[in-house]
């Protein structure tokens, strides 16, 4: 086995205390609701034209809740999984959050790549240069952006509804070529990161994994399915592959 494909969503944070986006159970963030918003509804960039207020209000307050999250056993696996493994491990996330990145803590993995492709919560972009800034704090509409000094133009580095998702080109490659295909976390409701098991089951040789609370959308797509809590799950499943336990055709 030569190369591993990972792709993470919001599941592989619930265990940090961050809320899921789809989750009916997830009772005191508002059953997957924020404020009584859904995502659908804050996360687009004709919400962000009509509330720029809203929309820099629900970013602020998630950007707040990472400060007090931390990377749990499910990121720490995958870590250790990219730095034991000796071929190629990418790791895809749908998360804003930076668990990954933070897991990593700093370790030179010289074969792996962390591709997150709805962008980053401690990012903002300018909307005129589309110059990318690291952000820590809150942002507004009056806040001015570093690079030409005017209020109104900065955005959360996000990608939102109708727009391209980051890293494409190179997700695609990497789908068409990887040995091993894991899913942790996600509901499969979004594309294009819903159809990535099926690209890598249609131009690839990929053995595909779900390893999600319960069966997501696109469950059958898999071959191989674990449930259960990702802290669990996912460093059981990181130790099967490291034990050579995972056959791969
Ligand atoms: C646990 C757990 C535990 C809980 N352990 N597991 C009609 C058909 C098809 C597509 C479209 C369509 N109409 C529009 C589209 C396209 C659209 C889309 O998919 N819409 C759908 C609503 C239908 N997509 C887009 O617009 C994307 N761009 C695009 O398509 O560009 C064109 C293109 C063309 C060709 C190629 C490529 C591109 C952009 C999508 C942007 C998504 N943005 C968001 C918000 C921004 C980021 C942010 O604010 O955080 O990203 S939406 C939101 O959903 C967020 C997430 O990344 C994303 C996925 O959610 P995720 O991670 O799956 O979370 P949940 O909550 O849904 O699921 C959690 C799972 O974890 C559950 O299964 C739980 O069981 C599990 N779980 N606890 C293990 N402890």
């Amino acid at each position: 086995m030569q190369t591993i494909v990972i792709l993470t969503g919001a599941g592989i944070s619930a265990e940090s205390g961050l809320a899921t986006f789809r989750d009916p159970k997830n009772n005191n963030k508002g059953g997957g609701l924020w404020c009584n918003h859904r995502v659908e509804d804050v996360a687009t960039p004709e919400a962000f034209e009509r509330d720029p207020i809203l929309v820099h209000e629900f970013y602020n307050q998630r950007r707040r809740e990472l400060r007090d999250a931390h990377p749990n056993a499910a990121h720490l696996a995958l870590t250790e999984l990219a730095k034991n493994f000796e071929g190629r491990t990418f790791l895809i996330t749908q998360n804003v959050d930076d668990l990954h990145l933070r897991a990593e803590a700093g370790k030179k993995l010289p074969r792996y790549k962390l591709l997150p492709m709805h962008g980053e919560l401690r990012k903002a972009r300018c909307e005129v240069t589309e110059e990318i800034f690291q952000w820590e704090d809150d942002m507004t509409t009056a806040t001015p952006c570093p690079c030409c000094n005017k209020p109104g133009r900065l955005r959360p580095h996000i990608v939102w509804f109708g727009e391209m998702p980051l890293y494409m080109d190179l997700i695609e490659r990497m789908l068409a070529e990887c040995d091993l295909f894991i899913s942790i976390g996600t509901s499969g409701n979004v594309y294009p990161a819903a159809g990535f098991v099926q690209m890598a089951r249609m131009h690839g040789k990929a053995h595909t994994v779900e390893l999600n609370m319960e069966p997501s959308g696109g469950s059958s797509m898999f071959h191989e399915k674990v449930y259960g809590p990702a802290t669990q799950i996912v460093p059981a499943y990181v130790q099967r592959i490291l034990t050579g336990d995972v056959i791969v055709d």
